[in-house]
């Protein structure tokens, strides 16, 4: 094996058509008939994902390992020593699309081949990780939180998804001891740095013809389930006026908030009631509890927790007058957080000797990367998404688009794996 400087960074030996195929394949698994996916943390579909990556992995010379959460790690090089950490996820939301996440655990993979293809080792280890858990089915960024240190034992044993499955319960399923998960935690001396490649989920790239974003910061996100309780009735015989109905009650109070985001915030602050859950949920029966979640970003603190604090005092008045009762519960807080600027300097300046066209940008989804924006030199990659379009089957990235993508990634990770930087 010849240890030292890159005969590869030339990209030549990157095969952009075997990523395409791999990310068929691996829409096959939770795939629908329309090409989109369903493949949640833990799922059926996402643990035949998984031992199909495993294999790839391996094939492709990585030494693989799960670490307590349930993070599939590939690990090329040193084995001892700050790793350059380059992944995404590979569970998806409920029909979703194909691109999201996985593109960026690919596109590693690929880069790892392709690093490998001449028996050229790096002098600094890379890994491929596919964090598990990214979309929130049980816990938002469940696997980069628990890699970097940010989750509390009470996080796991409380987290559940919307039908009431816990986490502790699936985790077992994959054969996971949910009380070890906290040794998934490694000190920030295991990262050199921490790039994603990942699909802007968004119109900006394509509106403005670029190839390549270079992401500034995430926004943050607050995430908080509201619960309204009334008293279900007889739909036929109860007057309108008599009625304690968590529904109206709910359904006042999205419009309200809607109405106050309008007046009060500017047009970049989101505000998204995603799930929602009407019980007891029959035709004749008035809704006596309404559960439902409430998700907020913003590129600002401040603007996040004002737009909550509304949320919340608009909810009360409604419960009040409607003879409600109601509760927020916090689920998840994520503060705004920036990406290195170092990172976003190499970026920009390999972007440019690859002669992409690019711009910096804040990406206003979340990202595995923002869990190691505090303990390392992290970064994000974007290319388009055609149409904006993304949580959903019809998301597409052209494949040119694609290839721009990865052969930025493993310009970086030659830079990062054989520099001294
Ligand atoms: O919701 C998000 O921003 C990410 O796709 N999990
Ligand atoms: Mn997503
Ligand atoms: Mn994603």
């Amino acid at each position: 094996m010849i240890v030292g400087k890159p005969a590869v960074a030339s990209g030549k030996w990157l095969r952009p058509d075997r990523l395409q195929a791999d990310l068929v394949t691996l829409a096959s698994f939770g795939g629908l008939a329309n090409g989109g996916v369903t493949r949640p943390a833990f799922s059926q579909a996402y643990r035949e994902a998984v031992v199909w990556l495993r294999t790839q992995m391996n094939d492709a010379g990585l030494t693989v390992s799960t670490d307590a959460v349930g993070n599939l790690i590939g690990r090329l090089g040193p084995a001892e020593g700050p790793a350059v950490i380059c992944g995404s996820h590979i569970d998806s939301v409920l029909e979703g699309g194909r691109y999201d996440g996985a593109l960026g655990v690919l596109a590693g993979l690929e880069c790892a081949r392709a690093l490998t293809a001449n028996g050229q080792v790096p002098a600094r280890a890379l890994e491929v990780v596919a964090f598990v858990d990214e979309e929130g089915a049980f816990l938002s960024l469940l696997g980069s939180r628990a890699m970097t240190g940010r989750l509390q034992k009470s996080d796991i044993v409380r987290a559940a998804a919307s039908d009431g499955t816990r986490l502790v319960d699936v985790m077992e399923t994959s054969g996971l001891d949910s009380r070890q998960a906290a040794w998934a935690r490694r000190p920030p001396e295991d990262f050199n740095c921490m790039v994603e490649l990942h699909i802007e989920q968004g119109p900006v790239l394509e509106s403005a013809l670029l190839d390549i974003g270079i992401v500034t910061s995430v926004v943050g996100l607050h995430l908080s389930r509201l619960t309204f309780s009334g008293q279900a009735a007889h739909a036929g015989t109860t007057p309108l006026d008599t009625r304690r109905d968590a529904m109206r009650g709910a359904a006042e109070a999205i419009t309200r908030a809607f109405e106050a985001l309008e007046r009060d915030f500017g047009p970049d602050v989101r505000l998204t009631f995603g799930a929602l859950n009407v019980l007891p949920g029959s035709s004749n029966v008035v809704p006596g509890l309404v559960v439902m979640t409430c998700e907020i970003r913003a590129e600002s603190e401040q603007t996040i927790l004002e737009l909550a604090r509304d949320v919340e005092l608009i909810c009360r008045d409604v419960a009040a007058h409607r003879g409600l009762g109601f509760r927020r519960q916090l689920l998840s807080y994520d503060p705004p957080t920036a990406m290195s600027a170092r990172i976003i300097d190499v970026l920009a300046r390999v972007a440019g000797e690859l002669s992409f066209s690019h711009h910096l940008m804040p990406s206003g989804a979340g990202h595995d990367a923002q869990s190691f924006a505090d303990v390392c030199p992290t970064g994000i990659i974007f290319v388009p998404s055609q149409n904006g379009l993304s949580h959903n089957p019809f998301e597409f990235t052209a494949p040119e688009y694609i290839e721009r993508g990865l052969r930025l990634l493993h310009a970086f990770l030659c830079h990062r794996l054989f520099a001294s930087a």
